[in-house]
């Protein structure tokens, strides 16, 4: 069956997401999910300009061959405006190959390898008092497994910490705020280091040792600086230390792998198998970061996973509210059909997201699951989408106190 139609939808029900429809001759329609995050027109460009050309009229079942096409096609390859618009190319075709055959996504991968995907939530506070709160609502709201930020005295707001919650109230929280410039951030990496060892020594005394907790250091320090951390933090058996530095330097983590046996995750900025070649190869981390929206789709994810699976690296796959609940159920697909299944990154939807895009994917005790229907599960309700514009909106900027730009 061919491709008939192809449409880019742009719609921000509170947050940007661009979304490919291919629809084929036979009427069958796929989703796939291209946002990337500060740069969603870039990908909305590739997209219309590049790619749904060279699609109306190809054989719809043909998802490698697609992929080998866009990929080594332009001879320009990876990066993340290529690889986010390759994703979307191939989440709708998965979604259109499920649909056809009757059966979830996941079948089409090898079948179910587990009851449940575990997920993990945000929990941040501005003081240990407020991150406490936050994280009593993540396991209210069902997780059993939270990530942690907290806020550093001396620094205003930092990345990842959101305003601080009451009891009882639901975590919504979007870094990337609406304005057609970033806002800036202060960063003192000395303050983090002495502060965080010490909160995290506060969450264990007041949760307990079992539960799994994790932290995102984004980009921010040195190799040595995240030796130092990973060895402050582990008697308190963190489930992993994310991005300690930036991640495009593979061997960065060769110190900190050496000096520490914390668990280390990396890659929600990487795209490519290639990206991962030292950091796998070598052991260097215990959980793949990327998204299948960063990453190529499910095609693209796969290939990273199946490396990663040969040296015993698990996946830990992107989840953030930047992810549209298209992207969401093409890594929950993964989830639940890869053996080297880790765990998966979980912020909810807020409601005007989940009213665009009907989702079967369910949470529940812990777990998420992409539910039984054919395909990937999500529908775009095209009306909902209508309703929300385009606004621009980024991500912060990060600079040091003397004002240097630094990695974030
Ligand atoms: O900064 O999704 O682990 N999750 C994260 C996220 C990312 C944003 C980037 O678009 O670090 O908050
Ligand atoms: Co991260």
């Amino acid at each position: 069956m061919k491709i008939e139609r192809a449409e880019v939808i742009v719609t921000s029900p509170g947050r940007n997401f661009v979304t490919l429809r291919l629809t084929t001759s036979d009427g069958v329609v796929g989703l796939g999910d291209g946002t990337l995050n500060g740069r969603e027109l870039a990908v909305v460009s590739y997209l219309r300009d590049h790619v749904v050309p060279l699609l109306v009229g190809r054989e719809a079942d043909t998802i490698e061959d697609t992929w080998q096409y866009l990929y080594r096609g332009p001879y320009w390859r990876r990066g993340p405006v290529t690889m986010a618009a390759i994703a979307a190319v191939d989440m709708a075709l998965w979604d259109i190959l499920g649909k056809r055959t009757g059966v979830p996504v996941y079948q089409l991968l090898g079948g179910r390898s587990r009851r449940g995907a575990l997920a993990y939530g945000h929990a941040s506070g501005t003081t240990v008092e407020a991150l406490f709160t936050a994280i009593r609502n993540q396991l209210d709201h069902g997780f059993r497994a939270v990530r942690i930020q907290v806020g550093v005295p001396g620094l205003g707001k930092v990345y990842g910490v959101g305003t601080d919650q009451r009891a009882g109230e639901r975590y919504d929280y979007e870094p990337a705020a609406r304005s057609v410039v970033p806002v800036e951030e202060a960063w003192d990496t000395e303050a983090y280091l002495r502060h965080l060892p010490t909160v995290v020594e506060a969450v264990r005394a007041e949760f307990g040792e079992a539960l799994p907790l994790l932290h995102d250091a984004h980009h921010r320090l040195t190799p040595n600086e995240g030796a130092q951390l990973g060895r402050a933090l582990e008697p308190h058996r963190l489930f992993w230390l994310e991005d300690c530095t930036p991640a495009e330097d593979q061997e960065a983590l060769r110190r900190v792998r050496s000096q520490t046996t914390t668990p280390l995750a990396t890659g929600e900025v990487l795209n490519s198998v290639h990206d991962y070649r030292t950091l796998i190869s070598e052991r260097l981390i215990d959980y793949v970061r990327s998204s299948a929206t960063h990453a190529g789709g499910i095609t693209g994810l796969r290939k990273i996973l199946d490396f990663a699976a040969v040296y015993g690296v698990r996946s830990g796959i992107h989840g953030a509210t930047d992810i549209s609940p298209v992207g969401m159920a093409a890594a929950l697909h993964l989830d639940i059909a890869l053996h080297n299944f880790g765990i998966q990154e979980l912020m909810l939807h807020n409601e005007r997201t989940l009213e665009v895009f009907r989702t079967s994917y369910t949470f529940v005790d812990g777990l998420l699951d992409p539910g039984e229907n054919p395909g990937l599960g999500v529908e775009l309700d095209d009306e909902a989408a209508a309703a929300y514009e385009y606004t621009p909106a980024y991500l912060p900027v990060n600079r040091l106190l003397d004002g240097t730009i630094h990695d974030w």
